[in-house]
């Protein structure tokens, strides 16, 4: 039986994205499908195991990390479209050697680089800029979430997934055996309520005192003040838990800890934060520092700057704000 479901390309020309922003978004899909035969191939592909490096956030990196870098850097680089890539696997940016590309993207290769060796998921995430003018230095990469043109996803899970907005919604599609993107998600919407968090609850001696008293109520359960039970969940990819999120609703929390005064948070603005909170909020849901303040609104000052993140269903996050007094 033929699939008439709508592709990638389809999609993107019926929802008024063409030309050049269309094909950096089927190049930046497509470099994900060699990612994925990579994920896939596991120790077979000898792709599991330390790299022997560290990278310039002083994190032990992966030999997949390595390698969907270079495939993302490879392939983006090569495309005349592009002026530059940033990755978190990479202490600077990399301009490209031609002239006249009018796009930035910057990636994390492979979040949840921890799950790896494990076979769980993985991801891809992706922030589409507009190029400026002139040479291009870490600094043409500084700007607003809010002026991102594309952001998304790829979640190498059960299904490979890709999670796309280009400011108008949110779309999934599902990578079929054959190798293509096919629309199954239209018009993604994050429930505003729910009986789900996600949170390392490791460091909760370190958080500050009003995710603490949100976290103890969530506890608390049916017997407490919120009157109805909770869910926890935690996949430490954050790929995995915010397409959760996107699914079935709920809260992720990576917040503000006072472990290292000089790192706000553990997740970093550009690659994580920044195309993690479009895709939130074209999704109806709220993404923010604190519980109050978009991620959006946050001044990028360097490319490899770190922030707090609570974001998720709507009304879950008010709670979140009251109990942080925000
Ligand atoms: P890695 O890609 O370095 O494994 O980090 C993943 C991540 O940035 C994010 O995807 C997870 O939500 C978070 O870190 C998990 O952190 P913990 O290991 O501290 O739970």
């Amino acid at each position: 039986m033929t699939d008439v479901r709508t592709d990638l390309s389809a999609h993107l020309s019926a929802t008024g994205v063409e030309g050049d922003l269309a094909e950096l978004l089927l190049k930046i899909a497509a470099s994900c499908v060699d990612i994925r035969k990579v994920v896939s191939g596991g120790a077979l592909a000898g792709a599991l195991g330390a790299s022997g490096n560290v990278n310039v956030q002083d994190e032990e990196q992966k030999k997949l990390d390595v390698i969907s870098n270079d495939i993302l850097t490879d392939n983006l680089l090569a495309l005349p479209l592009v002026a530059g890539v940033a990755s978190e696997e990479m202490d600077n940016c990399q301009p490209a050697k031609h002239d006249g590309g009018k796009f930035l993207v910057l990636f994390d290769p492979l979040d949840g680089s921890s799950n790896i060796d494990i076979n769980a998921p993985v991801g891809t995430i992706f922030s589409v800029l507009a190029a400026p003018s002139g040479e291009i230095t870490d600094a043409a990469f500084l700007q607003d979430g809010r002026k991102q043109l594309a952001a998304g996803y790829v979640l190498y899970g059960g299904q490979t997934m890709l999670v796309l907005t280009t400011g108008s919604g949110v779309a999934g599609f599902t990578l079929s055996l054959d190798g293509q993107w096919l629309l199954t998600h239209a018009d993604i919407k994050i429930s505003p309520d729910t009986k789900e968090f996600a949170i390392n609850m490791s460091n909760q001696r370190h958080w500050a005192e009003g995710v603490q008293t949100y976290v103890a109520g969530c506890l608390q359960g049916a017997e407490g003040g919120r009157g109805k039970n909770f869910n926890m969940r935690w996949v430490a990819a954050m790929v995995a838990d915010v397409h959760r999120i996107m699914m079935r609703g709920g809260v992720f929390l990576y917040p503000w800890d006072k472990r290292e005064p000089n790192k706000p948070g553990k997740l970093r603005l550009m690659y994580e934060g920044n195309p993690m909170s479009f895709l939130v909020e074209q999704a109806g849901g709220k993404s923010t520092t604190d519980g109050r303040n978009a991620i959006l609104d946050v001044t990028p000052t360097q490319l490899h700057q770190r922030v707090p993140v609570i974001l998720g269903s709507a009304n879950e996050i008010e709670e979140i704000a009251a109990c942080c007094g925000v």
